[in-house]
């Protein structure tokens, strides 16, 4: 009662467009829609510092990086719910795996095969305004692709950087309501006395009481600053990003960092009901396997604002195809740029172990960010020369000293994904933000000319995994 009188308050608009939205703006994009919260662009220090007594160098939240997220977008104003999910279920025939990490009191936490989302053992019986558990990863994603569908808005999972500046809200304590696990208790549902006398978990609870032995229904606490609710507690929430053990080369423009050959464990952020204090703090990653799936882990959608080039930048992102053929025609129409890769020591051994692709990967294109208003570009791995012709090449895609990119602007790159689909291409990474810097390219190094001759220099900007 206390959830539906506070999502009654803030009348969320079914938007059919994003014009004229600001921050702080509750969006609904259909009745099924999970409610959004529109945040601000804006900087912050992602980590946690080396000063702090609680930071984890191990698990990998520091040292301190400075992110800037030059874009709006929006935020599931709660954790996904088990009744949401379930209509996604019902509209797709979805399955999720059986077996999850529940407890059992005969068994304590275990890895129990006749667990499963709908019979999750905490809550004893699960509710529609419940947060959706022992959801793996791929059951995420899945998810957010079909809202995409039915919404046609472009929504997907937050990176690790957007969640950490979601849930930080412009705070700058080890949880957004300040240092201490101790006042836990208003803002979030954590291990708590409630919860340590009814499961008795090794580890110290947070000395207060949240009245939750374990899940609550999502929005039951204070939210923070941006009105977001649960971000720390609750159910962890799975993140776009790989998990690295350091934040050094991570992407500083709010994108995810994820690795051109994929990876085995993605990050979980925020800390769940079960956990120890320590890990529910804002800063301290869960790396986790993608099909993994436990009691306390659900996730929390995002989605873009805007169409692509609506401020004159475009998403970042890494794609493969398994013929070049197929899409000259998409090519042709494209105006010709030339990314020349000048370095003779460019392309050694490391690099191309560290990039070796799954079989059927032949060419391989990146899409590069608009330098100034030239808008949307994709690169084409090709050879060097006056006529260029594109390479198909086993094994490491990355460019070698020698070879070039051509890069071509395409009028939507939304469009030109569709076109690539339906061509057979397989996308092995789609394209998740708004980027504001001027040139990028995934996983490269290199040198950009521009047709009017200038010259940008290009940063390798992932680390392989
Ligand atoms: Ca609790
Ligand atoms: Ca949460």
């Amino acid at each position: 009662m206390i959830l539906l009188a506070a999502m009654a308050l803030s009348p969320a608009v079914l938007a059919q467009s994003d014009e004229g939205l600001s921050a702080g703006d509750v969006v609904k994009d259909c009745d099924d829609c999970p409610e959004l919260v529109v945040l601000p662009s804006g900087t912050f220090m992602m980590g946690t510092p080396i000063s702090d007594r609680e930071v984890d160098l191990v698990r990998g939240e520091g040292p301190q990086v400075k992110v800037t997220i030059d874009y709006m977008f929006a935020v599931g104003k709660f954790e996904v719910t088990h009744g949401q999910f379930k209509a996604f279920v019902k509209a797709t025939g979805h399955v999720v795996k059986d077996e999850c990490r529940v407890w059992n009191d005969d068994a304590g936490f275990n890895n129990d095969p006749t667990a499963s989302w709908q019979d999750r053992r905490q809550p004893k019986r699960v509710k529609g305004v419940h947060p959706v558990g022992c959801v793996s990863w791929n059951d995420a994603k899945a998810y957010v692709d079909w809202l995409a569908q039915v919404s046609g808005k472009r929504y997907r999972l937050l990176s690790e950087a957007e969640w950490e500046y979601a849930a930080r809200a412009g705070t700058t304590t080890s949880r957004f309501w300040g240092n201490s696990s101790g006042q836990a208790c208003a803002w979030a549902n954590t291990f708590d006395l409630d919860g340590a006398e009814e499961y008795p978990f090794p580890w110290f609870p947070a000395t207060c009481r949240d009245g939750y032995a374990d899940l609550a229904p999502v929005g039951q606490f204070k939210p923070n600053n941006f009105g977001l609710y649960d971000m720390i507690g609750n159910v962890w929430e799975w993140t776009e990003d790989c998990w690295a053990a350091t934040h050094v080369g991570r992407p500083r423009d709010g994108s995810a960092w994820k690795w051109d050959v994929g990876c085995d464990r993605h990050t979980t952020r925020g800390g769940g009901w079960l956990s120890a204090p320590e890990r529910n703090r804002i800063a301290w990653p869960g790396r986790d396997p993608i099909e993994k799936r436990n009691t306390q882990f659900g996730f929390r959608v995002a989605r873009d604002l805007g169409e692509v080039g609506d401020d004159g930048s475009i998403r970042r992102m890494t794609l493969f195809t398994s013929d070049v053929e197929l899409s000259k025609s998409f090519w042709a129409d494209a105006m010709g740029y030339r990314v020349t890769f000048e370095d003779p020591a460019f392309g050694g051994e490391e690099t191309a172990e560290s990039l070796s692709l799954d079989d059927g990967n032949r060419a391989h294109f990146v899409m590069m960010t608009p330098a100034n208003d030239v808008g949307p570009m994709i690169g084409l791995l090709g050879s060097s020369g006056d006529e260029f012709k594109p390479i198909e090449r086993e094994g490491t895609q990355r460019p070698r000293a020698g070879e070039s990119l051509l890069v071509v602007k395409v009028p939507d790159i939304f469009a030109t994904f569709e076109a690539l689909e339906a061509m057979g291409v397989r996308i092995a990474s789609k394209p998740s933000r708004l980027s504001g810097q001027m040139t990028s390219v995934v996983g490269y190094a290199g040198t950009v000319y521009t047709p009017d001759g200038m010259r940008i220099n290009v940063q390798q900007v992932d680390s392989g995994g």
